[in-house]
Parts: C-alpha cells; structure tokens; sequence
C-alpha cells in the first residue's frame, strides 16, 4: 500500500533528525592539577567529530561538552581526555 509506505517513510524521517540533536554531558576530570591542563582537556574534546562546545572548569575538574548525539557518544568523549593524559568520567547529562 503505496499511501503507508510513504508515511512511514515520513515518520522515519522526522525521527532521523529527532535523533541528531545536541546534547551535553559533564566529564569529570580528577587529575587536572594545574591551570594549564583544562587547555589540553578543551583542545582533546573539541577535536571530537561532532562536539560543539566544550567548557572546562578548572575549580571543580569538569568539564560540559555539548555535542550532536548522531557524530559522538559520551564514551568517545572519555575516551579523547583519556587519550589526552587525563582519564574521565560521565558525572551527569542532560536529556
Ligand atoms: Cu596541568
């Protein structure tokens, strides 16, 4: 039946890009140790396919990295500081 293929078709579609949608998570990050390390940390996130913004907070070794859910996951993000010399944690996420 040609009329609900299409609108599954429809409904795939919209659930396509229902999917791909930005999301935050907040890494913890214990083995910063001096100011210069939230640099590195930024630097290793942002170069992750996919993420948006990255904001490390030195004070509370965090770090909130929003990225499109449909390029990244949560474990490549700790998988990039890891990489990077500083091993993480997800402490929380919104969604
Ligand atoms: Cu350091």
């Amino acid at each position: 039946m040609k009329t609900s293929l299409a609108l599954v078709a429809a409904v795939a579609a919209f659930a396509g890009t229902a999917w791909a949608a930005p999301r935050t998570v907040t890494l913890s990050v214990p083995t910063m140790d001096c100011p210069v390390c939230p640099i590195t940390v930024k630097k290793a996130l942002t170069k992750v396919p996919g993420v948006v913004q990255t904001d490390v907070n030195f004070d509370k070794r965090e770090a909130t990295v929003t990225f499109d859910d449909a390029r990244t996951t949560p474990e490549a993000l700790t998988r990039a500081t890891k990489d990077a010399g500083y091993p993480s944690t997800v402490v929380g996420s919104t969604k």
